[in-house]
């Protein structure tokens, strides 16, 4: 039979289940990362598991998110990080090398190699071929200890690129194409797969920042084949014998194709609050601009940030609009330096920034009130900036540095018009500078390691097993595509990642109101009660980051079951793993039915679900009146009894 490429690395990487989309099957993983906001958690999962070293092909810890706070918890982590990953066999990428997606295709990612990442735009590798895919850290800490990842069998939907991208327009816009078509809900149990003759018109960049932004699109994974532009790309990393040629076999089948014309495309944009929510950017043009962004693991290329030094050469940004860039990495930065381009875009105004995720995920660069923040990053959650209420446009390179100049946002053909501007030709490098002095090798094993444990990292929480009866209160009612920046803030509360009962005083923050009892107030009274904790929800719950902290902070304050519509591949597992049911329904009536305030009656859920999918809850209102839910617990026979004793930590 034909295959898909996704379906030939699977087929090579089964260990157990049948290649059928739908079912659960379980693959061998090569490689795995972790970025620090995850990996403390995922480290001291592995430590409390018992492993001594990993047993991964390669594995790599990188620091790029949790850099530069106030406090010591930063450093602290950075501390442990660099001594568990000596102690465990793993690599360790210091603060300053870079954005982990941005360093792991440039220096470790292979083609036709499976990689688990704690982090959910690990996709990124499958610009080269890579079936990449992103998972919790309890997930990533198992597939380090060699434990097979379980995945449910994706369906493929294949893209077929033809023709070759106008100037002034981008990979940025092909994805947000695909977001426009494919929207950012209803994707789950699904991997896109590019493939027709525009592939081969697109460098291994472009296809990374394609890849990358299929998270917002909720798939399991994206890739791209394997081909000449990636032995080059390889090739010029040093890295050539890494390459080996993949694509789908001729007359695979896809579950459905999307045909697109890179030549048809125009500069587009994510709008307030939505990666799907896309128009063209001459639609918005005009609108006045506070701030234009630059960077992010989906644009921070030396491909992208050579095309900003070019369109801002000898001019100087509006003085309307504060211009940050953070380069993906030490390689492109130290590049942008060599070539000059660094001083080109200090020259005009830029804001220099560390190689580091930085303002994606809200470190400093919160947008003045009110005003509009234009950013080449992949996310435009409400509120993630960091400022209440934002209005954060998502954006191509080209169409940021013609919004930098202008001060509105602005159609960079517009620009190009303008300013007598021509589109620089983009010319693989023949070597990229390779310095891997930031990657600190794991001492040989068996080599006395100090762990350094300062008193800011805790210990890894685990649930008790599901009581018999689930008695407790519906705490929040929330509606659609509530993402996991609502449930769990980063920014400023990014630094309390390895202090579960720290950061569980902020979960839900974002619908906390002055004055009334907090989220977390009103679980821990439940708790301190005997009773549990039920979160009801809309569709598409926990869209994004694949953050665990978004399921172990609410298991910490006492929840015991999430009911929503549908949930996220990545919150699903999350939730599973520790101890908390998710539980879905089709009829819209459960939603209705169900308010904030509402005793919740499950009775022997515990057996309902040893016998199967199906759960029959209570709602028990104020004045006695009670409404019957059907609901259905979207797992495997092993996951339910793996929730049903308290997750796989337990
Ligand atoms: C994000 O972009 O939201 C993050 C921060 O990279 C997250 C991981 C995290 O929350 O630590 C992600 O995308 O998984
Ligand atoms: Fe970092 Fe932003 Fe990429 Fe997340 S999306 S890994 S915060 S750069």
């Amino acid at each position: 039979m034909a295959l898909t490429l996704i379906q030939k690395i699977l087929k090579e990487h089964l260990v157990a289940g049948e290649l059928v989309a739908g079912s659960e099957i379980q693959i061998k993983i090569d490689q795995t990362l972790c970025q620090d906001a995850t990996g403390t958690m995922a480290f001291l999962e592995l430590e409390a598991m018992g492993v001594p070293r990993v047993k991964t092909e390669l594995s790599i810890q990188y620091v790029d998110h949790n850099t530069n706070q106030m406090g010591p918890e930063n450093a602290n982590d950075h501390l442990y990080l660099q001594s568990i990953c000596a102690a465990k066999g793993v690599r360790y990428s210091r603060a300053g090398n870079g954005i982990c997606h941005q360093v792991h295709l440039e220096r470790f990612g292979v083609p036709g190699k499976t990689l688990l990442g704690s982090d959910s735009h690990t996709p990124t590798g499958g610009g080269i071929g890579m079936l990449a895919i992103g998972a919790g850290g309890l997930d990533v800490a198992r597939a380090m200890a060699g434990i097979p990842f379980k995945l449910t069998c994706p369906k493929c939907i294949g893209v077929r690129l033809s023709g070759r991208l106008s100037p002034w327009v981008s990979a940025k816009d092909v994805i947000l194409k695909v977001l426009e078509i494919m929207s950012s809900k209803g994707n789950v149990g699904t991997a896109v797969e590019y493939f027709g003759d525009g592939v081969k018109t697109l460098s291994v960049p472009e296809r990374a920042t394609i890849t990358n932004m299929g998270a917002e699109l909720g798939v399991t994974s994206s890739v791209f084949p394997s081909d000449e532009a990636t032995r080059e790309f390889l090739c010029a990393e040093g890295r050539g014998d890494a390459w080996r040629p993949l694509a789908a076999d001729e007359g695979a089948e896809y579950a459905r194709v999307i045909d697109i014309d890179l030549g048809a495309l125009v500069p587009l944009a994510a709008c307030p609050s939505n990666p799907a929510n896309v128009k063209t950017v001459a639609e918005c043009a005009g609108l006045k601009v506070s701030q234009v962004l630059i960077g992010s693991c989906t644009n921070s290329s030396l491909k992208d940030l050579r095309l900003v030094a070019a369109m801002l050469d000898g001019r100087h940004v509006s003085p309307d609009v504060s211009v940050g860039i953070a380069p993906g990495s030490k390689q492109v930065l130290m590049m942008l330096a060599q070539d000059g381009s660094l001083s080109k875009l200090i020259a005009a105004g830029c804001r220099i920034l560390e190689s580091a995720c930085g303002p994606c995920i809200g470190m400093g660069f919160s947008p003045a009130s009110g005003t509009v923040s234009v950013r080449t990053f992949n996310r435009n959650f409400l509120n993630r900036t960091g400022t209440k209420n934002d209005q954060c446009y998502l954006v191509s390179p080209a169409t940021a540095a013609a919004t930098a100049l202008t001060g509105t946002l602005c159609d960079p053909r517009e620009a190009a018009k303008r300013f007598g501007l021509q589109e620089p030709l983009w010319q693989m490098p023949e070597k990229f500078l390779v310095d891997d002095s930031m990657v600190l090798l794991p001492p040989d094993e068996g080599t006395p390691v100090e762990i350094v444990r300062k008193e800011t990292i805790g210990e890894p929480p685990h649930a008790t097993p599901v009581p018999d009866t689930l008695d407790g209160q519906i705490v929040i009612k929330v509606g659609d595509r509530i993402t996991t920046d609502h449930i769990m803030p980063a920014g400023a509360n990014l630094k309390f990642r390895s202090n579960i009962p720290r950061y569980a005083q902020v979960v839900f923050d974002c619908f906390n109101q002055p004055g009334q009892p907090t989220f977390a107030q009103k679980c821990i009274a439940l708790r301190d009660a005997g009773k549990a904790a039920v979160i009801l929800a809309g569709d598409s719950y926990a869209q994004g980051s694949s953050r665990e902290h978004a399921a172990i902070c609410p298991m910490w304050l006492g929840v015991r079951a999430v009911i929503a519509r549908a949930i996220e591949r990545i919150h699903a597992a999350n939730l599973v793993n520790f101890g908390i049911v998710p539980l879905n329904y089709d009829d819209a009536g459960v939603y209705e039915k169900a308010e904030e305030g509402d005793r919740i009656v499950i009775e022997g859920i515990r057996t309902q679900l040893e016998a199967g999918e199906t759960v029959q809850a209570k709602v028990i209102k104020a004045d006695g009146t009670v409404h019957t839910l059907n609901l259905r617990c979207p797992l495997s026979a092993a996951d339910r009894e793996l929730v049903l004793k308290g997750g796989a930590l337990a």
